[in-house]
């Protein structure tokens, strides 16, 4: 009898086991490989070699980018270096990046770590950016006022709190208001590796406004991307390792009701709306082993998803831009302007590519 149990144990024990290893898998989607969607007239933005994870672009063309995050676990091929915002004016017919000096800094420019970013323009015009930042492993959100004509950011304040714990990305609502997706990277390594492992979608959506912070949406299996409906109704979730799309409703109170959920066969990163069209432009990650344990012999592949009509009963999906990783490794954001795409990745370079004309 004793014998029976222990093997009934064992038996359990592997089928956990297997059960565990094939939901690595299929989270990991690791088996997936890509057919190359390629555009015309693709060039690598020059100056940037080391991650551009997060970008935007505001709706007269000018691109801010996030440059050189160091995240636990992912490759950097820059370990030492601070990370910096970029700015590109995508009028210029071959525009170049430059880098955004930050003034009146009350924060450790030295240990600067910017993720997710995100912007707000109020009814004066000025437009004010949000900045994800770890610094020593912490999770902060850093407010700058944009100077467009000294080409600087002015640093208003820093934001922490108990329930931004380990920010992934942020979405403004008002200029110091934000909904944030909170993964456990920077908290703990253990928490980290129980979350990413064992699938227990400890991930959640915090409101945060100056006197109101508050969980808005929990139990993701790693809240990546967000972002919001050009008419300011609708909030976009990311769900990486779900591979999912949420749709949330947002009311005048800021609660968040879910509407739909699209599923997808890729790793969804950040998530930018074209402010004209409403189309989702999704950055992803074909097979997240190679993400999250890098080989150069075997790199990271990139891959851009458009959603058109998300709202609509069946919601267009179209491979944008798909790549194996020899041009560019990791993508985790795209933006469009003017018929033309921007690209940043996690720790590799950028690409800027015309769009098709089935684009
Ligand atoms: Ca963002
Ligand atoms: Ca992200």
């Amino acid at each position: 009898m004793a014998k029976l149990t222990a093997l009934t144990l064992l038996g359990l024990g592997l089928a956990l086991f297997d059960g565990q290893k094939s939901s690595f898998q299929t989270r990991f989607n690791v088996h997936r490989e890509v057919t190359p969607v390629e555009l015309p007239n693709c060039n690598l933005v020059k100056g940037i070699d080391n991650g551009s994870e997060d970008l935007e672009i505001l709706p007269n063309g000018l691109a801010f980018i996030s440059a050189g995050l160091k995240y636990p676990g992912i490759m950097s091929f820059d370990p030492d270096k601070p990370g910096k915002i970029l700015l590109m004016d995508l009028n210029e017919k071959d525009p170049v990046v430059l880098e955004l000096s930050i003034t009146g800094s009350t924060f450790d420019l030295s240990s600067f770590n910017p993720h997710g970013i995100s912007t707000f323009t109020d009814e004066d015009n000025i437009v004010y950016l949000m900045v994800v930042n770890h610094p020593d492993s912490k999770s902060t959100v850093e407010l700058f006022k944009f100077q467009e004509k000294e080409k600087s950011l002015l640093h208003l304040k820093t934001i922490r709190h108990k329930l931004l714990p380990s920010v992934n990305d942020i979405v403004a609502v008002g200029p110091e208001h934000f909904y944030a997706t909170n993964d456990h990277y920077f908290i703990d390594p253990y928490l980290k590796s129980w979350e990413m492992h064992l699938g227990l979608a400890w991930s959640f959506v915090t409101y945060y406004s100056p006197n109101d912070v508050r969980v808005v949406a929990e139990g993701f299996d790693f809240a990546n991307g967000i972002n919001i409906s050009p008419d300011g109704k609708y909030v976009y979730i990311a769900e990486l390792l779900a591979h999912k799309i949420h749709v949330y409703e947002k009311h005048a109170n800021w609660t968040l009701t879910p509407l739909k959920s699209l599923d997808f066969n890729t790793l969804v990163d950040n998530i930018s709306v074209d402010p004209v069209t409403g189309d989702l432009w999704v950055g992803c990650h074909p097979n997240g082993m190679r993400i999250f344990y890098y080989d150069p012999k075997n790199p990271p592949a990139s891959e851009v998803l458009r959603i058109q009509d998300i709202l609509s009963k069946e919601p267009k999906v179209t491979v944008a831009y798909a790549e194996n990783g020899t041009v560019l490794q990791g993508s985790t954001v795209a933006a469009v302007y003017k018929g033309k795409m921007l690209v940043g990745t996690v720790f590799h370079k950028a690409l800027y590519c015309e769009l098709s004309q089935a684009n």
